[in-house]
């Protein structure tokens, strides 16, 4: 793997599962792999499981880890070409990605939709410069319209809880008083597309995710007839695509709830966290025998490490062959 800032940089899906899956039972079996070598992340969000895990995950392959709060700590970025850098940027990420990739092996960023400007986010301005000036594999943490090591983690999740060879997934919209990226949700659709399921996506009208990425998949607008037969039910806010980063509705009917959960066919809940609940889902649910959503930060790990073991495979062809 020479690069993870998509979901269609993985060769096969159900063989980096089972892969991942082998990892967890095994976590430090590749420790040599990663010695002497560096994972820089930056982080031009928060945080608390992409960066605690990719760094266990580094960890565990006996890598060495720097993180920085770029936004915080670093120089404003520039990012466009040709600009009189006269106004608050202090340094263009042409130099910056090219600085950076000298320090490190693998260079991981995160970075959030503006929810401004969708063409902007949408051509993944900030993820794209990374991947054009760095000299080093990138990974993303969570670029402006994807959250691939979230999907992965997601898709590990429902292989070790389906009982059935081709389980009823529901992806449902629920609501924030908040603008949120559309990142989570389309990383889970594009991963839902290459998983044996029975797919299903429920939000209100004007929630509607790309057309390109929701191509092909039903869009049921009635949130109890999609929970009908249900054995997982993966939530979350997104912000308008079409009305880009405006948030439509708060309207509390679409908060999963037990009574919701009870027209399932005894359906896992899933929510790639943080959550606000009472908000989004409430405490009955999210506290429920059938909540994943602590399993799902712990597969963040092993989603992370098969990922990072993956590219130093590529890095270092000669060292994997030594070890195998
Ligand atoms: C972010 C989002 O919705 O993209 C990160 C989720 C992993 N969530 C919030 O900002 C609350
Ligand atoms: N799920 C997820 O990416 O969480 P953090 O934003 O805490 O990393």
């Amino acid at each position: 793997m020479k690069k993870y800032t998509s979901i269609s940089d993985i060769a096969s899906l159900s063989s980096i599962i089972d892969e991942a899956i082998h990892l967890k039972k095994n976590p430090y079996d590749f420790q040599s792999l990663g010695k002497n070598k560096t994972i820089a992340m930056l982080f031009f969000n928060p945080s608390l499981r992409t960066r605690l895990s990719t760094q266990k995950a580094a960890l565990n392959l006996g890598m060495q880890v720097m993180i920085m709060n770029i936004s915080n700590d670093g120089w404003t970025l520039e990012f466009e070409d040709g600009t009189i850098m006269k106004n608050s940027a202090a340094e263009h990420v042409k130099e910056a990605a090219q600085v950076v990739s000298q320090y490190c092996d693998i260079l991981a960023i995160r970075t959030f939709a503006g929810l401004v400007d969708r063409e902007e986010d949408y051509n993944e301005k900030v993820m794209n410069a990374f991947v054009k000036y760095a000299t080093v594999p990138i990974v993303s943490l969570e670029s402006a319209i994807g959250h691939p090591l979230q999907a992965l983690t997601d898709a590990i999740t429902i292989k070790e809880h389906q009982k059935i060879a081709k389980p009823k997934v529901v992806l449902s919209w629920a609501p924030h008083p908040k603008a949120l990226p559309q990142a989570v949700a389309n990383s889970f659709v594009n991963v839902m597309k290459l998983s044996e399921v029975d797919f299903v996506i429920t939000h209100p009208y004007g929630y509607e995710l790309s057309s390109e990425i929701t191509n092909g998949i039903t869009i049921e607008y009635n949130q109890d007839k999609a929970f009908e037969n249900a054995n997982f039910i993966y939530t979350k806010n997104w912000s308008a695509f079409t009305d880009y980063g405006k948030v439509l509705t708060i309207d509390s009917n679409w908060m999963i709830t037990e009574k919701k959960m009870q027209l399932t066919n005894n359906a896992k809940f899933m929510h790639c966290l943080p959550v606000r609940r009472n908000v989004i889902v409430e405490d009955a649910v999210i506290d429920s025998e059938n909540s994943l959503v602590i399993e799902q930060s712990n597969n963040r790990t092993f989603a992370a490490q098969i990922v990072l073991k993956k590219i130093l495979e590529t890095i270092n062809p000669l060292l994997e062959r030594v070890i195998s």
